[in-house]
Formats: C-alpha cells, structure tokens, sequence
C-alpha cells in the first residue's frame, strides 16, 4: 500500500507541475526539462547507440525510461514514508529540486522556469504525506475510527485520476502551443494588395530618446485580461460572422489569407493610457478591410454594433459606422511591421480599428463577429463601468527631457509625440513655466490615422523648470486643458513635467 499511495503523490504532483507549466512556463514543464536534461548529459557515443537502436522514436524511448524510473522512485518514496517519516517527502522534493536545476539551467531559462518543478515536488511531497497518513493500520484498534482500506483506496485512486488528467491535459496544451509557434514560423505574409506608403524620412526627428515613430513589436504596449496567452493554431482558427445578416458565413485561414490585403499605419491607444502615459504604440498593419466582411455578410435591420469575441471570450462593441466607413481602414489584421502577430499581439488576426480605443475595437485572438445593437449586448469592459463609445481623445506628450530629468542649460531639445487619431495634428505647442506658448516643429505625419512628433528647441536656463505641451488637430480644435481622469471614456489634460536645469 505504500508504494501505491507514492506512485499516486508523485502523479498528483507531476499533473499540478504540468498544469502550472501551461500557464507560465509552457516549456519547461517537469518531465521535459528533466527529459532534456537526461539528453545533455547523456555521453555522445551512447546517445547515437539509443538513436540508431530506436530510428525517430528515440524521444518516445527516453519518456518510457524516464517514466520507469519515475515510478520506481516513486514506489520508493511511499515505502520510505511509511517506515521513516520524512524520507519519503525528501526524496520527492529532491525530485522536484532536480526539475528546477534542470529548468534553470537551460538557455532559455527565466525566472518563472522553476516553478513547474517546485508545483511538482511541494504537491507531490505534501499529497504523499496525506495518503500514507490514510492507510489503514494493520490492527484496527476500533472499526469506524482508524481509516480504513476503502478510504485509503478511493484518495489514492483519486489523487493518481487527477494527476493523470492534469498530466495530460497538460502536454495536449503544450503541443497545441508547439503547433501555433510552428504554424507561425512557417507562416508567410501574404503581400499587401494595397500597401503602405514607405515611412519618409522627415517623419522621424533625430533628437536623441524620442519616441521612434513606428513602435518596433517588442516595444509595444500590451494590454489584455489574459494570464495565459492563447496559442492558436491558425489551421484550427476561424472567424463567424453572424447575427442581423443576410448571408452569415465563417472564414477559415486558407480563406482568410488568401484575401486581397491593405497595409495600414494605425496608432493603437488604451484607454487606461494616463496623461503622459505609455500605452499607446505605432505599427504597421497587414490585413483585410472589415467592411469587406461586413458587405459580404449584408448587414440587415437597425444593426448598429459588431459584437467582436476573441478566443478565450474577451468581448468588445464597436459601433457599425467605424467599421462600415469606407475612409476607415477598420482591419482583420494578420501582420505587423511585415511579421505576423505576435502571440501576445493577438496571432493568428486581431481587429484594428483607427480613432478607437482598443477595449471597444482591438480584439486580439477573434475568432466571432456578431452584428447586433448596442441594446442588445454589453461587452468585457463597459458592463465594469467604462464608456460604450470609445473614441480615442486628442492628446500630447513630452518624451524628451524625461520628467525629473536634470539637463545642462543652454539649448535642449524638447520633443514627444501627438496624436488626434483620424482626425490629425495641425499644432504642437510649448509652455516653459509661465511664459508664451511657443510653437513647435512638426514632423511629417505618416497620416491622420498615426501618431506625429514633434520638438521645439529651448534655450534653458539654470534652475526648476516646469514644461506644458498642447495640440491643436486640422480642424482647429485645441487639445482640452481639463484634466480628466482614465475612468470612464479616456484621460484627458496638458502633459506637464518637472525639469531641473544645471
Ligand atoms: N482578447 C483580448 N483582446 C484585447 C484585449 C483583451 O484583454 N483580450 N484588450 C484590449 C485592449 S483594452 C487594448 S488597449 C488592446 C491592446 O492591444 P495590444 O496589447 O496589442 O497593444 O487590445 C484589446 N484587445
Ligand atoms: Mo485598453
């Protein structure tokens, strides 16, 4: 009995390590790492041997011995808990501490690599505790009280069921994510039937620490609710579009991709970007217009939103009109800057939607677009109070000096962006403390759709100095003065820092 209740520990344990594995650290998930680990150290000359001896199935080969001896020391454990106490859990923790050398050791390692190892070998010991705390005594002093041989049976079957499910589910998930980062390797951008103009060199100021005007993937902002990024893969992806329609259809990859695609430079923001703030990036957009969809589906009745669900539910509403407005390139987007989305980005498409924050337009991982009215659905954020429409809001910022920065006096470069998506900037403007309102040098737009830089040049003097930024958009608006707050509908006010002149 104590060999069974170790086999079941261990298995409990190696099924909780997989599943924390799938949530943060897909690939160094116990079994794996230590396999891998087996593979480093095992001598050449007898690596080559397994390999010849076992063709392709070396791998499977390596999973059954390692499986083997998992189960023989997990057999061990149970039989030295019964007799010493704490034998047996040490030996199941020097497991797990061998699963986080391995996971830690690795190249690609990173700090949340151990936990799988630590989840494996902590559910492990403590599960092997509890059972071999619940075999029944060889002489029942009392029937009813000392556990008994059922008991025992039915948590050990239990904790080994659970283990067994975890373990699997687990490496089903690992894989599918294995197949998504292939499929996305091997994943060549169609080439834009419609492509964006190349970027002008006068859109881009050379002041040193400006915000680059086209924001490289791994430096843009990233917002979503998701713990786990999904991983799909786009064989399995698929788009419904359905609801007040004439003709509802779902468009698979193949379809999807083989569509003729616009490019598109759009300034995605969030709307819980704070004056000054960093959500808000620039890229490049390869995708196919949504309009397109929607005349192909033949929007009917009173419709006035797209009810947009990405994969794992995530909701968001936009209204008809953005996305059915001929001058808006509103995108089921698969590309950005000339690679496909990143995971955490939304591959295989996500919606991009110009002049709209993107909690009402930016779902990323969509798989479902219903056409339907705003009476009829509220989406993920605005049924937690946030506005239902979601306009981006005219705004400016000061990149350069960083606030609290220290500068040397003389000339100084004062820059930053602005943007009024859809709209466009037509004025940058300065403030040092309290003087004039000094206007700025702007750079080239890439279109109104797109944030703009801007710099002005300050002859600064020693001292605290405080610096204001304002825009006016094309159509003669000037940015609003009145702070506002993210909650409900976007921040709103001057972007002002505090600079120390030496
Ligand atoms: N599936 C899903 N899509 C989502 C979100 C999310 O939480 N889940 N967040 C949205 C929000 S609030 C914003 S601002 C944008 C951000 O897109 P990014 O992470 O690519 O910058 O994605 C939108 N799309
Ligand atoms: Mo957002």
């Amino acid at each position: 009995m104590p060999a069974a209740a170790g086999l079941a520990a261990v298995l409990a344990g190696l099924g909780a390590g997989e599943l924390v594995a799938v949530v943060v650290a897909r690939a160094f998930s116990p079994l794996l790492v230590v396999g891998e680990g087996v593979i480093d150290l095992t001598p050449g000359p007898m690596k080559e041997a397994v390999i010849h001896a076992f063709g392709g199935h070396d791998k499977q080969f390596l999973f059954v011995v390692l499986g083997v001896v998992v189960a023989v020391i997990a057999a061990l454990a149970g039989v030295l808990e019964a007799r010493r106490p704490w034998l047996g859990r040490a030996l199941v923790l020097v497991g797990g501490a061998l699963g986080v050398a391995a996971a830690l050791t690795r190249a690609d390692a990173t700090p949340v690599a151990a936990l799988p190892s630590v989840a494996t070998g902590v559910i492990g010991a403590w599960a092997l505790v509890f059972l071999i705390r619940h075999i029944p005594p060889e002489r029942a002093p009392r029937a009813g009280l000392a556990p008994s041989r059922r008991e025992f049976l039915g948590w050990s079957i239990g904790a080994a069921a659970i283990g067994l499910i975890a373990t699997v589910t687990g490496t089903l998930l690992t894989r599918a994510a294995g197949a998504a980062a292939t499929a996305r390797q091997a994943f060549r951008l169609p080439r834009a039937r419609t492509s964006a103009p190349p970027v002008p060199a006068t859109a881009s100021f050379d002041v040193p620490g400006i915000t680059p005007v086209v924001t490289a993937n791994g430096d843009f902002y990233r917002t979503d609710i998701e713990l786990a990024i999904p991983q799909l893969d786009p064989a399995q992806w698929s788009l419904k579009v359905h609801g007040m329609v004439e003709r509802p259809f779902t468009l698979d990859w193949n379809e999807l991709t083989a569509l003729p695609m616009e490019e598109h430079y759009v300034t995605l923001a969030c709307v819980s970007n704070e004056v000054g703030g960093p959500l808000i990036s620039n890229a490049k957009w390869l995708g196919y217009p949504v309009r397109l969809l929607l005349e192909r589906a033949g929007v009917t009745g009173d419709a006035d939103m797209v009810f947009s669900e990405s994969f794992d539910g995530w909701t968001a509403a936009t209204p008809l009109s953005a996305l059915n407005d001929p001058d808006r390139a509103a995108l089921l987007a698969v590309g950005m800057n000339g690679e496909p989305l990143p995971f955490v980005h939304g591959f295989p498409a996500r919606l991009v939607v110009p002049g709209l924050y993107g909690y009402v337009s930016a779902t990323k991982w969509v798989v479902d677009l219903l056409i339907t009215r705003f009476a009829d659905h509220t989406s993920y954020w605005t049924s937690q109070g946030w506005a239902e429409q979601g306009p981006i809001k005219q705004e400016s910022r000061i990149d350069v000096p960083r606030a609290g920065a220290s500068v040397a006096a003389g000339p100084v470069w004062v820059a930053g962006v602005a943007w009024d998506q859809h709209v466009g900037v037509a004025k940058v403007e300065v403030q040092v403390d309290d003087g004039p309102w000094q206007t700025a040098e702007l750079a080239h737009a890439i279109s109104a759709d797109t944030w703009v830089q801007w710099r002005w040049r300050w002859d600064a003097a020693a001292g605290q100095h405080r610096l204001k930024v304002r825009s006016t958009n094309t159509q003669g608006q000037l940015q609003t003065s009145a702070y506002a707050d993210v909650l409900p509908s976007g921040a709103t006010g001057w972007h002002t820092i505090d600079v120390t002149v030496r």
